[in-house]
């Protein structure tokens, strides 16, 4: 075999893994509701089984990542499971990991939920996540990828990168055709034509930053994203709302993921058309962790081990959100949106490499000012 046949083996695999969680049962369920009344114990427990934590904390401060009505969703799911209150604040993963960071002394949040992983593996590089040892890991469909060998993150979704173009625009622009490839981006049709966010606040643009580093190499990656970037009509801030501004015929194409895609064109009925470039496309491993200093961490555990349950997962679709389920026991929504050539992303590289790759596209290619919000 080539080494490009077992690269592409290996991808074969994720893809196969996480399309067999959806058949696959869990093994574990979520602990106890916090308000339920502690169980008398009639007999002595079992030795094998672990003691039930009697949870004091009456609120959970989240740090949330995926699209707002994702948060807001899940903060009422978990109120009403288990009689917690929820406060998030919604950011964008650059946002995200600045507040996490300057809140190093006296965090604020206590579990960060959602947005590539890059950002946790930046982040625990600077000592600001608490390692938990969850009983629902077992529920992982591949534990080996989608968690931290130090138990500092875990994976709770997966999504793939695609682009989003006017399907209005192109029928105004004959002989153009929606994006297939990288290398279409850089078409002088699409000159002042393309949206994407900035990568310095938006987890989105990063993993597309480092997805091209990957599939080009750093020599002429950053050839490519200079050419790219002039062909940037204007960055965002957050790394969704390309696929709207296009869909609303601000710009003819999105670089976006594609499960945000499918909200536009489902949801919204935005006139979008989704493509994947061939060559590849990169995907993240939506992350979770509890952050060191966390002033409720039973509260904290509490959402850390109902996220990795099947239930939790399987909520998604409910509020819009389309990425594919990193537990076992979850049948998929758009199965399609894996069914592309996907790289073998790095996120560890991607992640220690965060702030020295933004730093070099915000200063030496495109500033992260005015982003459009
Ligand atoms: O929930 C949708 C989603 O695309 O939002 C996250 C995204 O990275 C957050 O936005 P930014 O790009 O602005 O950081 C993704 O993790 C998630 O899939």
């Amino acid at each position: 075999m080539t080494a490009k046949q077992v690269r592409q083996c290996m991808i074969f695999i994720l893809i196969a893994a996480v399309m067999l969680a959806a058949c696959a049962p869990a093994s574990t369920e979520a602990p106890p509701a916090a308000t339920e009344a502690p169980q008398e114990a009639t007999e002595a427990p079992a030795p094998t089984e672990a003691p039930v934590e009697e949870i004091t904390d009456t609120e959970l401060n989240v740090l949330c990542t995926p699209q707002e009505q994702w948060c807001q969703g899940m903060k009422q799911e978990f109120e009403a499971k288990y009689g917690i209150t929820v406060n998030y604040v919604r950011m964008s993963s650059g946002e995200a990991l600045a507040r996490v960071q300057a809140e190093k002394d006296n965090p604020q949040f206590d579990i960060w939920w959602g947005g590539p992983i890059d950002s946790f593996v930046a982040a625990k590089g600077e000592g600001l996540l608490e390692a938990y040892d969850s009983p629902n890991y077992a529920n992982l469909s591949d534990p080996v990828k989608m968690k931290d060998a130090d138990n500092q993150w875990v994976g709770v979704y997966v999504g793939t990168l695609g682009f989003a173009t006017n399907t209005d625009w192109l029928a105004a622009n004959p002989g153009t055709s929606a994006p297939t490839s990288w290398d279409d981006l850089l078409k002088p049709e699409f000159k002042g034509q393309v949206m994407v966010a900035h990568p310095s606040s938006s987890g989105t643009s990063y993993t597309a930053l480092a997805t091209v580093l990957q599939l080009r190499g750093e020599e002429a990656g950053w050839e490519y994203l200079t050419q790219y970037a002039g062909q940037v009509a204007q960055f965002t801030k957050s790394g969704a709302a390309p696929a709207k501004f296009v869909g609303q015929g601000e710009a003819a194409v999105a670089i976006v993921f594609s499960h945000d895609i499918v909200n536009e064109i489902e949801n919204n009925k935005l006139p979008l058309v989704l493509t994947f470039p061939e060559e590849g496309t990169g995907y993240e491993i939506g992350g979770m962790a509890i952050l060191k200093g966390a002033k409720h961490p039973q509260a904290a555990r509490l959402w850390f081990d109902w996220a990795l349950t099947p239930e939790a997962q399987a909520l998604g679709p409910t509020y819009a959100a389309y990425q594919a389920p990193t537990v076992t026991g979850v049948e998929l929504s758009h199965p399609e949106l894996l069914e592309v050539n996907l790289i073998d992303y790095d996120f560890i590289w991607a992640g220690e490499h965060k702030k020295e790759f933004v730093d070099k596209f915000t200063n030496e290619i495109a500033g992260a000012d005015n982003l459009k919000e």
